[in-house]
């Protein structure tokens, strides 16, 4: 007996007749669920011999590697949704058919509303050297933003091939004092791929980043089967309904699955004032070294602030807490019912109070939010 096969069947995964897996997309009321691939030894003699020792239906071909899966309606009854990234317990499986019903969902690791996701082990936040301009700003948004997720940050940039060798080693010295380990690479010139796909194997990572710096062209080139569309879609487009409620995790051939997610180019900034500075590597380190005067203290002009000093992206750290400011105190007016006024976010968290134009009961309802607001409720309806 091989030793795979002996490892196989001391797998208490395998002798146990339980069939796990985890949800990789969900649409409507279905779910698709690969399979655990303990489950699914794709080894052909291996699966021969399996078959000799213990016949099972399930090792007669053919085997497939995912189930079409609906929800048992206990789990519906217990509000038990059921969310992309879910590990679930499959009861029933037709092997023929390809169905199967969800019967459990195991307590998550984690969860991200945006893109809705489950068990997310890591966030790749992907940004261009060029084309378009890496902008500081920018880039510390999505880190913030990612970082406001408590997940591990893998960042990664892309299109070095538009870049000189000089300016990809000064970002990288620059990034490196922010306090990340960036990894480079160009699809054009197929460098720096493996390291990426080290990163990312035998985990579930999300693709975050603005529009056009490659994202899907990244997945495209991981997940050979996959075709998504790149470039021309402008963000606006992909920001659309359908892409976000179309989360799909792809199955990495190296291991691992990947989520694409649509690019847009400012993600708000909806933290309290006084976690922002969590979110900054070097603001995290000078508060573990050493504690500000005042426990509440923002790191603007306190006396006795240990963060505020001569850090590169301190403007920015300000900046954002302004930002940060005036979003909690917008929220603070809505929560007191003054809701005439509403927050407009202008370029680099320049933010003013506009009144709105009419109370929102009269506001006209255009055709196409009706169509929307229909299709949400048919499809939570579904749910
Ligand atoms: N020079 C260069 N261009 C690249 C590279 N990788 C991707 N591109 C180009 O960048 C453009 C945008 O790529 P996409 O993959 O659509 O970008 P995206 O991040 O998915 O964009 P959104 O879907 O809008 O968020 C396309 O024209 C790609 O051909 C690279 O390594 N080098
Ligand atoms: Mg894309
Ligand atoms: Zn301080």
């Amino acid at each position: 007996m091989s030793s795979d096969l002996q490892n196989s069947l001391a797998s208490p995964d395998f002798q146990s007749e339980e069939l796990w897996g985890t949800v990789v997309a969900v649409q409507a009321n279905y779910y698709q669920v690969k399979l655990d691939s303990k489950q699914n030894p794709e080894d052909k003699e291996l699966k021969n011999q399996l078959q000799n020792l213990m016949p099972d239906p399930r090792n007669l071909e053919p085997m497939p590697d995912a189930l079409l899966c609906t929800r048992r309606s206990r789990l519906k009854k217990l509000g038990q949704r059921v969310m992309v990234g879910d590990r679930v317990k499959i009861e029933e499986p037709d092997w023929q058919g390809g169905r199967g019903a969800i019967s459990a969902v195991l307590p998550r690791k984690s969860e991200l509303d945006r893109p809705p996701i489950a068990n997310t082990d890591q966030i790749l936040l992907v940004f261009a050297m060029s084309e378009p301009t890496l902008d500081p700003h920018q880039l510390t948004r999505f880190l913030v933003k990612a970082e406001s997720s408590y997940l591990p940050i893998c960042l990664c940039f892309s299109k070095t091939d538009l870049v000189s060798v000089e300016e990809q080693a000064q970002w990288e010295q620059r990034i490196q004092q922010w306090g990340y380990q960036p990894t480079f690479i160009s699809l054009h010139q197929q460098t720096g791929l493996e390291a990426l796909f080290d990163q990312l194997s035998d985990r579930i990572s999300v693709v975050a980043g603005p529009s056009g710096v490659g994202k899907s062209s990244l997945i495209n080139h991981l997940v050979p089967l996959v075709k998504l569309r790149v470039g021309k879609v402008s963000g606006k487009l992909t920001r659309g309904r359908h892409t976000t409620r179309h989360i799909e995790l792809f199955d990495l051939p190296a291991g691992g699955l990947l989520a694409d997610t649509p690019g847009f180019n400012q993600p708000d900034l909806d933290c309290h004032p006084k976690d922002l500075a969590n979110y900054f590597p070097e603001t995290r380190q000078r508060l573990a070294d050493a504690s500000c005067q005042f426990s509440d203290c923002l790191h603007q002009d306190e006396p006795g602030c240990v963060v505020r000093g001569n850090w590169e992206r301190y403007e920015i750290y300000l900046v954002m807490l302004q930002e940060a400011i005036a979003h909690q105190q917008a929220c603070d007016r809505q929560s007191r019912g003054e809701t005439n006024l509403k927050l407009k976010n202008h370029h680099r968290g320049n933010l003013t109070y506009e009144p709105k134009l009419e109370p929102k009961k009269y506001r006209q309802i255009s055709r196409r939010t009706q169509q929307h607001q229909l299709q949400i409720l048919q499809d939570d309806e579904l749910d």
